[in-house]
């Protein structure tokens, strides 16, 4: 059933009530002049190319590739339109390496048609800090589809995280591939109803008119909670701290050091939002939001070509329930004319959802480690990772 997937180091589907097999590295690394030193051969019309994505040329491309090739919904009425500065942010974390950017052109015209990119992370597998590579940004041309281009890419990502002495991955679909550690379920709060409705990312419910709908999905105008403010850079320490306690309860979550957390978590415009709540008394930081900037292209639409999401990204709650933060969150996401905020259903994220107007989505995420096993499937509420 999976050609490709059967020959690599995953738990495999075969494997999954087996709970005799440890936990752990399915296979150990191989010494560093053992892997391979040439690139996989492409078929011969196409080469291997570094993206310098420093480079607007080239990050240019990668989005023109991605906007147009990317992941879409199951009805094929919206693509993922990842901003070329949310790309920058994407792929250059502290330590990333430009290696790990890897496209694939036609040798004749240049013309950009795949691409797949990793990028390094600690993350926390239990009690184990692993060193990983998270990998994203797979795409084929819609062109070159089934040609078995994606196995390529992944054995090439793959060699070129290995030769940097690192033996995991991390990574989501929205298939299900041999084996989902986790499935996470999305969820949608409407901030646009109307828009939303217009371009059929939903629907009127039952006994329910347009005004009816507007009325429901209302926000007020003002966040609720005193020292709610945007984070500094100042902040980077104390929200670092807050995040490390916070996220000790989940069984696979990032490890984040103060490097990352001023990577991942200050605000960049049109790209990443944070908030804390600084106590009035103390100025201590006791809670803090956080949301990505991930538009989608309206496929089939006259009236509108774009729809402005928001992702609920890393939400810590200490002293503001966690449910008034997060509205918190839809009223700064408002006034920021967002017109729907996403969420999956992993962290506490589950006791907010229903109580602040999320509804399922048709979509869901699959959770998988390469090269590494876990003896059982967590529960979404058990995981404290989001990738991009
Ligand atoms: S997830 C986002 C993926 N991108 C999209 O969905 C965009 C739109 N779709 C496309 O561009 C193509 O359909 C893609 C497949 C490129 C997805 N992850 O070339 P093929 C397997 C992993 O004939 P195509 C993201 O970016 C499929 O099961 N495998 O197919 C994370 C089959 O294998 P098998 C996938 O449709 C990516 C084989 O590929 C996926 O032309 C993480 C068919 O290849 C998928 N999303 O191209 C990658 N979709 O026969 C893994 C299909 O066995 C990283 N396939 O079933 C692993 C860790 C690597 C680093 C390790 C370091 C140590
Ligand atoms: O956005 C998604 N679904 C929307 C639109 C559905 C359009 C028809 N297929 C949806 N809308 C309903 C919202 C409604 C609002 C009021 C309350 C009730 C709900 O369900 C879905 C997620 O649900 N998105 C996708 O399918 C996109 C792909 C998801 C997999 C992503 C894989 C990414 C991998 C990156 O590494």
């Amino acid at each position: 059933r999976h050609k490709f997937w059967e020959t690599q180091p995953v738990g495999q589907f075969k494997d999954l009530g087996d709970s005799s097999l440890p936990e752990g590295p399915i296979e150990p690394p191989t010494p560093l002049s053992e892997v391979k030193q040439e690139p996989y051969n492409l078929p011969a019309p196409y080469e291997w190319i570094t993206c310098d994505i420093d480079s607007e040329e080239v990050c240019s491309e990668v989005y023109t590739l991605l906007t147009n090739n990317y992941v879409e919904d199951d009805e094929n009425m919206f693509r993922f339109n990842y901003s070329k500065e949310f790309l920058r942010w994407a792929l250059r974390p502290p330590g990333y390496f430009k290696s790990w950017h890897i496209g694939v052109r036609v040798k004749t015209s240049k013309k950009l048609v795949a691409f797949i990119t990793g990028i390094p992370a600690k993350i926390r597998v239990r009690d184990a800090v692993v060193v990983m590579a998270e990998v994203n940004f797979l795409c084929v041309h819609k062109k070159l589809r089934s040609k078995r281009l994606a196995p390529v890419m992944i054995k090439e990502v793959t060699r070129r995280v290995h030769l940097e002495n690192i033996w995991q991955a991390a990574y989501t679909a929205g298939v299900v591939l041999p084996t989902p550690i986790t499935t996470c379920q999305y969820w949608h709060r409407s901030l646009n109803p109307k828009k939303l409705i217009d371009v059929g990312f939903s629907r009127l419910g039952a006994r329910m008119t347009m005004s009816r709908t507007i009325k429901l999905y209302k926000l007020p105008e003002q966040t609720a909670t005193p020292g709610f403010r945007k984070m500094e850079p100042h902040d980077v320490p104390a929200v670092t701290r807050l995040l490390k306690n916070y996220l000790k309860q989940f069984a696979v979550a990032p490890d984040f050091d103060e490097n990352d957390v001023e990577h991942w978590l200050l605000p960049r415009e049109d790209v990443v939002d944070s908030f804390l709540v600084e106590s009035p008394e103390n100025h201590e930081i006791t809670d803090f939001v956080s949301f990505y900037t991930l538009p989608s292209s309206i496929l089939g639409s006259q009236n509108h070509s774009i729809l402005k999401a928001a992702y609920s990204y890393y939400n810590v709650s200490t002293k503001t329930p966690l449910l008034q933060l997060m509205n918190d969150a839809l009223i700064v996401a408002k006034k920021k004319e967002f017109d729907v905020f996403n969420a999956l259903d992993v962290m506490q994220n589950g006791t907010f959802l229903k109580e602040l107007k999320f509804g399922p989505g048709d979509g869901k995420l699959h959770y998988y480690l390469y090269n590494y096993r876990l003896k059982h499937v967590l529960k979404a509420s058990e995981l404290g990772l989001v990738l991009l």
